[in-house]
């Protein structure tokens, strides 16, 4: 395993040079950025530490990988051509297809020309002299920029609990996230999965038809809907290119991101036999949108716990042996207040004789041994260990670069209590360094590709308003920050999630801060508000220009009055 982490010691710098903007990663954040900003004249660099184009889909190879929002949603809306010309051949494609589909966006408009791959950026820090950033590479190059754009991925640093006696394991391990490229035979082989997140309830039914003997270490069973694949026909082909023009605003303006139109009925408005068909109907559909069946489910718990419930008894309905169906069955926490999974043939696969389900909240992994995994009450011999055990999410890959503003204030300084931005765009005290689709803004509980464009186009815009003006330099109010970090705890604990330990609240990272670090109002109001903030002159950044650092605040920014961001809302 070669998961990314932090450099300790730095390298000595080889080469220096000059750019507009550097744009770290390759996945989808990168390579928009790149394009438009490209398009905006900009001389743009972005580095990749992995060896091509991809990120996510590069990365995670394990079997089974596939996206669970719909392929027709989750592909980019910028150019027409591009989504006129890509033929999406499964409702929710797989990985290979998925990256083959990335591999054509990076041909099709030229990418890999302006991409240096096999190059990790390991500091960034801001040179308030020259009003630059000076950004290191882990080759020893030294780049001076003008923009800084954090493009890492929410989930890109794999994270391997520290399990006693981890390296002692004679037998290969793989992390889900960090998969060989040539592909894993676990066949005549017995296998651990650790984890039951979604990347092992994708992986696990495959594992399982190929392994001679699987065993499945859960801590905590999930929630996980039927994905109901399909291929997609001809006529439905037709069908989507003809009505993209529509889905893409749907999915604009709704509150995912994706092409539905948002529920405006609670559970508890319905009667229960209503609300039971609703529920089928939305199981046999398939995918997420049963987590959507009703308005309420993500904010009141009674109407939640009647979703949950329905989930329950389908797991009990699906899997045979009643003692391992009731420890897949999730308790205590919301639906959805973890990101639920979408499987196909999850539960059912623990109705396979060669599949041992292996309880870690009755007896918990003491170590990891020589020849398999050791809980409180027995020894589990394998030949392979899979570890689907998640990621460092949001931060992880931010933090793996030291990067450094204003007054030399690290931002793992800044961020100490949690990550603090104004609308997840930036943070104060770190002028023209812009995040995408990261912490502070819908990102991951959206289609992160709808969010991603958003805001390589807000940032876009940006730019061009700056060159327009003279500035150059854009920075978030301390005031505005401090907002925001407000607003969106205000948002979090008037819904469900924070009752769920999950990694949207750093809670799978020991020692890192529990606060829900996503925007959890909606991908619509959030785009609504970023439009008005452009469109008032931004409210809550200040520029500044070569000659008059700071001298062109937008009036509703004054650094001393509270700022209000509900003031901002456009009301219904
Ligand atoms: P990434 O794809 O993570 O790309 C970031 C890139 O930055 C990586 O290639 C990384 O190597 C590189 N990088 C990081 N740090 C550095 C550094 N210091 N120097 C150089 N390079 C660096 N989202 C959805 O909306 N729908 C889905 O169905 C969905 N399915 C998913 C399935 C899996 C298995 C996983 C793990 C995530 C899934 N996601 C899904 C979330 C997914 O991460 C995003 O949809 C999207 O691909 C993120 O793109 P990105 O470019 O922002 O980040
Ligand atoms: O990771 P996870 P993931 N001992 O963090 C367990 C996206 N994604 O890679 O819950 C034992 O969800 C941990 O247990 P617990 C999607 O956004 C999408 O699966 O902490 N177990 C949990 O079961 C997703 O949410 C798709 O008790 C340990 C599991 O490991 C995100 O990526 C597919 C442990 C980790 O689950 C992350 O998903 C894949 C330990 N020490 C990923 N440490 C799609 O379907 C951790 N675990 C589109």
């Amino acid at each position: 395993m070669s998961l990314l982490r932090k450099r300790e010691v730095l390298p000595a710098v080889s080469d220096r040079f000059e750019k507009d903007v550097v744009i770290v990663g390759a996945g989808f954040s990168g390579l928009y950025a790149l394009h438009k900003l490209r398009g905006l004249g900009l001389d743009a660099i972005a580095f990749e530490r992995g060896a091509d184009v991809g990120g996510t889909w590069y990365w995670n190879r394990y079997p089974g990988a596939r996206c669970d929002i719909e392929s027709a949603d989750y592909s980019f809306s910028f150019s027409d051509t591009l989504q006129q010309a890509w033929r999406w051949s499964e409702r929710f494609a797989t990985q290979p297809e998925i990256l083959e589909y990335v591999n054509h966006v990076a041909d099709r408009f030229d990418l890999r020309r302006d991409i240096q791959f096999d190059t990790q950026v390991v500091r960034a820090s801001y040179d308030e002299a020259a009003r630059r950033w000076q950004v290191l590479t882990d080759k020893g190059q030294l780049v001076s920029a003008r923009y800084f754009i954090v493009a890492t991925g929410c989930l890109s640093v794999g994270n391997v609990p520290d399990i006693k006696g981890r390296d002692t394991f004679a037998g290969p391990s793989y992390h889900t996230g960090d998969w060989p490229h040539e592909g894993v035979d676990f066949t005549g082989k017995r296998v651990a999965v650790v984890g039951t997140g979604s990347s092992a309830i994708q992986s696990i039914p495959l594992i399982a038809q190929q392994a001679e003997r699987l065993y499945v270490f859960q801590r905590t069973p999930n929630f996980s809907l039927p994905a109901r694949n399909q291929p997609i026909t001809d006529g439905q082909d037709r069908e989507i290119k003809a009505g993209y023009a529509q889905r893409r605003r749907t999915a604009r303006y709704n509150s995912g991101g994706v092409n539905r139109i948002d529920p405006t009925v609670g559970a508890l408005q319905v009667s229960p036999e209503e609300r039971e068909a609703e529920y089928e109907r939305k199981w046999q559909e398939g995918g997420l949108n049963f987590a959507s069946t009703f308005m309420d489910l993500r904010v009141d718990a009674e109407a939640n716990e009647t979703a949950a419930e329905f989930v329950r008894r389908k797991i009990r309905g699906i899997v045979r042996d009643p003692g391992i169906a009731e420890r897949l069955v999730p308790k205590g926490y919301p639906l959805a207040a973890k990101r639920p999974c979408v499987d196909t043939g999850y539960y059912e696969t623990f109705n396979r004789d060669n599949v041992t389900l292996v309880d870690l909240q009755a007896s918990p992994i003491v170590e990891i041994a020589h020849s398999g995994v050791v809980t409180s009450d027995a020894a589990y011999e394998v030949d392979a260990i899979v570890f689907a055990t998640g990621f460092d999410a949001m931060t992880g890959a931010i933090h793996a670069i030291d990067i450094v503003g204003r007054g030399g204030l690290p931002l793992r300084r800044h961020w100490e209590a949690g990550p603090r931005t104004y609308l997840g765009l930036s943070s104060a005290g770190y002028p023209n360094l812009f995040l995408v689709a990261s912490v502070g803004s819908p990102s991951v509980l959206s289609n992160m590709m709808t969010s991603i464009e958003q805001h390589v186009d807000w940032i876009g815009t940006c730019i061009e308003t700056m060159r327009a003006t003279g500035a150059d330099t854009i920075e978030v109010m301390p005031s505005a920050e401090q907002a925001w970090v407000e607003h969106l705890n205000t948002l979090a604990n008037a819904t469900l999630f924070p009752r769920g330990t999950s990694w949207y609240m750093g809670a799978n990272i020991p020692g890192k801060p529990r606060l829900f670090m996503p925007y959890a109002g909606g991908v619509g109001r959030y785009r609504q508000l970023c439009e008005r903030i452009e469109a008032r002159g931004y409210p809550g950044f200040r520029f500044g220009r070569p000659d008059a650092d700071h001298a062109t605040d937008s009036p509703a920014s004054s650094p001393a009055a509270p700022f209000d961001i509900d003031a901002l809302y456009i009301k219904d």
